[in-house]
């Protein structure tokens, strides 16, 4: 069988698959509209490689974004995207040239809303950010700190929501380059979705640096051909505004799956696709390799050892946003459903 045969000409497709079976000569019935490629640089033009090591064995998979049969490539500055009209996936790669990364930040998604513009694609419905050095001090300011001033400076600037309605995104370490962003983007606003044990985060205290980041817990899209998409946003341990469990990864893996239990429920308040966690495809980043196994152990015990979740789940090394934080989980699912009016 082929890899992403599409379901309807207007639908966007997402599946998870070995990297080897989506590198076979023609896999594809027609050219993706984009992929993540975990444990292994990319090695297709459309393939965007997670710059990652992977964890616990595991072999490179991808997350394959499939859309309308003709794919039109372009650049808005910084950004390559690719389009079929209704949906586009971009990135962008930029070095810091000395100038920093609030700078840096706002540069890449200025052209990133510019792209929107030229796609003809205007509502983000996910970012994946990759910041070199995320946690190292920048002159007086954490790097994550900065990247987050450049962030909200540039949402502001293009016109864009910085609280309410802003994209799912995550944010993790690089193991080497520049600002590497990732996109999807649509036709239709997706619904935000937030966490009710959270505060939200475009609402965090100033104790975590001068501007908060801007992102929402998850967003909720049709995606054509009666699916929903749930595209939950890097989730850890955290509760109101603070870190818990300290030092305690195993207990922070906890957390995290209680956070992700509490937006896939406001999710399922808002459509009857009824997401569960259990089904979820998974990319657990752990800071400390040597914790893996640990954190794999509790994602067991916990949702089952059967659970697709343990089947489907991408384990890998990267630093995360705060200090104190020792795994992040995001995750997306797809199913069938429709939004509640
Ligand atoms: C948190 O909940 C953890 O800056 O885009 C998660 C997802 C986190 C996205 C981002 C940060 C971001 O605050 C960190």
């Amino acid at each position: 069988m082929r890899i992403g045969t599409p379901v309807a000409a207007s639908a966007l497709t997402v599946e998870r698959t070995p990297l080897q079976s989506t590198l076979r000569t023609g896999a594809f019935a027609h050219p993706p509209l984009g992929a993540l490629a975990y444990g292994e640089s990319s090695e297709a033009a459309w393939m965007s490689g997670v710059n990652a090591p992977i964890l616990l064995g595991q072999a490179p998979q991808a997350d394959l974004l499939l859309a309308g049969a003709r794919v039109d490539t372009g650049r808005s500055g910084a950004v390559r995207w690719r389009t079929d009209g209704r949906w586009a996936f971009g990135t962008v790669d930029l070095p810091e040239d000395g100038k920093g990364l609030e700078s840096t930040a706002d540069a890449a998604y200025r052209d990133l809303f510019q792209a929107l513009q030229d796609t003809g694609c205007p509502h983000l419905l996910r970012i994946w950010n990759y910041l070199p050095r995320i946690n190292e001090d920048g002159g007086g300011l954490e790097r994550y700190r900065q990247f987050n001033m450049g962030r909200q400076q540039a949402f502001i600037d293009a016109g864009q929501a910085i609280y309410e309605g802003s994209p799912a995104a995550c944010a993790l370490g690089a193991q080497r380059g520049g600002l590497a962003i990732r996109f999807l983007a649509g036709q239709a606003a997706p619904l935000a979705i937030e966490n009710p044990r959270q505060v939200s985060a475009y609402r965090y205290p100033r104790d975590y640096g001068p501007r908060p980041p801007t992102f929402s817990r998850a967003a909720l899209a049709d995606i054509g051909a009666g699916q929903l998409a749930l595209l939950i946003s890097g989730t850890a341990s955290i509760v109101g505004h603070a870190t818990v469990h300290l030092g305690d990864v195993a207990e922070q893996t906890r957390e995290t799956l209680r956070n992700l239990d509490a937006v896939v429920e406001a999710a399922n308040q808002r459509c009857n696709a009824g997401f569960d966690v259990g089904g979820l495809h998974g990319v657990v980043y752990v800071r400390h390799p040597a914790d893996a196994p640990r954190v794999r152990d509790v994602l067991s015990d916990t949702l089952g050892a059967d659970a697709p979740f343990l089947r489907h789940a991408v384990f890998l090394q990267a630093d995360i946003c705060r200090q104190d934080l020792l795994v992040e989980i995001e995750a997306h699912a797809v199913a069938r459903g429709a939004l509640k009016a």
